[in-house]
C-alpha cells in the first residue's frame, strides 16, 4: 500500500512507519492522520490474524521515524490559521478525539514493541508521540520541545501523563511551561528516552535492536509491555497477581518451550513469536 504522507513498509518481521512531509518537518495535517490510521489499522488486523492462525509472517516490531531533518513537529499549524482572531474556531478537542488519541493509544496497545527512531526535532504532539513509543532512540542532533505553551496550549498526546512519570513534576513543569529544547543527550540522562546515539549510528542501532526484537519471544514482550503500562493503575499485590496470570499463560507458549530447550542444549533459541 502506498501513501501520500507517510511511508509504510514491512520486511523481515519489521514494520516501519515514516512520517513523510519533510518540508513541514513532518507535522500532522488531516491527510497524514488518515494515512497513519489506515496503516496502523492494517497492521493491527494482520497481528490479530497472526495470533488467531499462528501465521509466522506478521511484523514483530514497529519502527516509527521521520523523513528528512525532523521526526515530527506536531500539528500542522497551517491548518489552524483560521483560528486566528475573527476566524471560525476549530474544535481542537475534536481533532484530538478523532486522530491524536487513537494514534497514541494504538502505539501503546500494539502487542509488539514500538521503537521510536528520533532522527531530528520532535516538537508539540511530535514530542509526545515519540514518548508513546516503547523504546525511544534519538540521534544526538535531535531534540524534544513541548512547544504547546508557545501557542497557548497544553501538552497533549499523553504529555501530561508521560512527563511526570518519566522525569518527575519539577522537570515536567519546567519542560511544559518554558517550552525549551531538551537535547537528545539530556533526555537520555533524565530517563525520558532509552538512549542517544551519534547521528550516523541511528539507522544501524535502530535496525540492530529491531532485528533482535523481531526474533524475540513476541508474546512475552507483549505481556511485559501490557503489565508495565498497566502498573500505573494497580497496587503492588494486584500487579503481582497480574504477573502470575500472564506467566501462567506464557508458560504454555511454544516460545517458552523453545527457550528452555535452547538453554538445556546450550544453543541460541529460535523464537517463533507464538
Ligand atoms: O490542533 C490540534 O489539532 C490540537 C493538537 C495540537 C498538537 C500540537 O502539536 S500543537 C504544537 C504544534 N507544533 C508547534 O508548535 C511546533 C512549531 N514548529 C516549531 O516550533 C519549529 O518549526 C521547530 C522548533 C519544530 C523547528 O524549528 P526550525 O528552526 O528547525 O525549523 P523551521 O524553520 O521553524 O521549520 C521548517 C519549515 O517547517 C518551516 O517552513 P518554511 O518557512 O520553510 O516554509 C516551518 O514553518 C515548517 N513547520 C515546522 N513546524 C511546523 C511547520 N509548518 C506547519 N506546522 C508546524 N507544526
Amino acid at each position: 500500500m502506498s501513501y501520500q504522507n507517510i511511508l509504510f513498509e514491512v520486511a523481515a518481521g519489521v514494520a516501519r512507519l515514516t512520517f513523510n512531509r519533510p518540508d513541514r518537518l513532518n507535522s500532522f495535517n488531516t491527510a497524514m492522520h488518515l494515512d497513519v490510521r489506515d496503516a496502523l489499522e492494517g497492521l493491527e488486523r494482520s497481528l490479530g490474524e497472526a495470533q488467531d492462525t499462528g501465521q509466522p509472517s506478521a511484523p514483530r516490531v514497529l519502527i516509527v521515524t521521520g523523513a528528512g531533518r525532523g521526526f515530527c513537529s506536531g500539528q500542522d499549524l497551517g491548518e489552524r490559521v483560521l483560528t486566528a482572531p475573527g476566524g471560525p474556531a476549530v474544535d481542537l478537542g475534536d481533532s484530538i478525539e478523532r486522530y491524536y488519541k487513537p494514534f497514541v493509544l494504538t502505539l501503546r496497545r500494539l502487542p509488539i514493541p514500538v521503537i521510536g527512531a528520533i532522527n531530528g526535532v520532535a516538537a508539540g504532539a511530535g514530542a509526545n508521540i515519540a514518548l508513546a513509543c516503547d523504546v525511544v532512540i534519538a540521534a544526538r542532533s535531535a531534540y524534544f520541545v513541548q512547544a504547546f505553551a508557545k501557542i497557548g496550549l497544553l501538552p497533549d498526546c499523553g504529555g501530561t501523563w508521560f512527563l511526570p512519570r518519566l522525569v518527575g513534576n519539577a522537570r515536567a513543569l519546567g519542560l511544559a511551561f518554558l517550552a525549551e529544547k531538551l537535547s537528545a543527550e539530556q533526555a537520555a540522562e533524565w530517563g525520558l528516552i532509552w538512549k542517544c546515539v551519534e547521528d550516523a549510528e541511528l539507522g544501524s542501532t535502530v535496525n540492530e535492536i529491531a532485528t533482535r526484537l523481531a526474533g524475540a519471544p513476541t508474546r512475552a514482550l507483549a505481556r511485559t509491555k501490557q503489565a508495565i503500562y498497566e502498573s500505573a493503575t494497580r497496587t503492588f499485590e494486584e500487579q503481582v497477581d497480574l504477573e502470575r496470570d500472564y506467566q501462567r499463560e506464557l508458560g504454555r507458549t511454544a516460545d517458552f518451550a523453545e527457550g528452555v530447550a535452547a538453554f538445556a542444549e546450550k544453543r541460541t533459541p529460535r523464537f517463533s513469536g507464538h
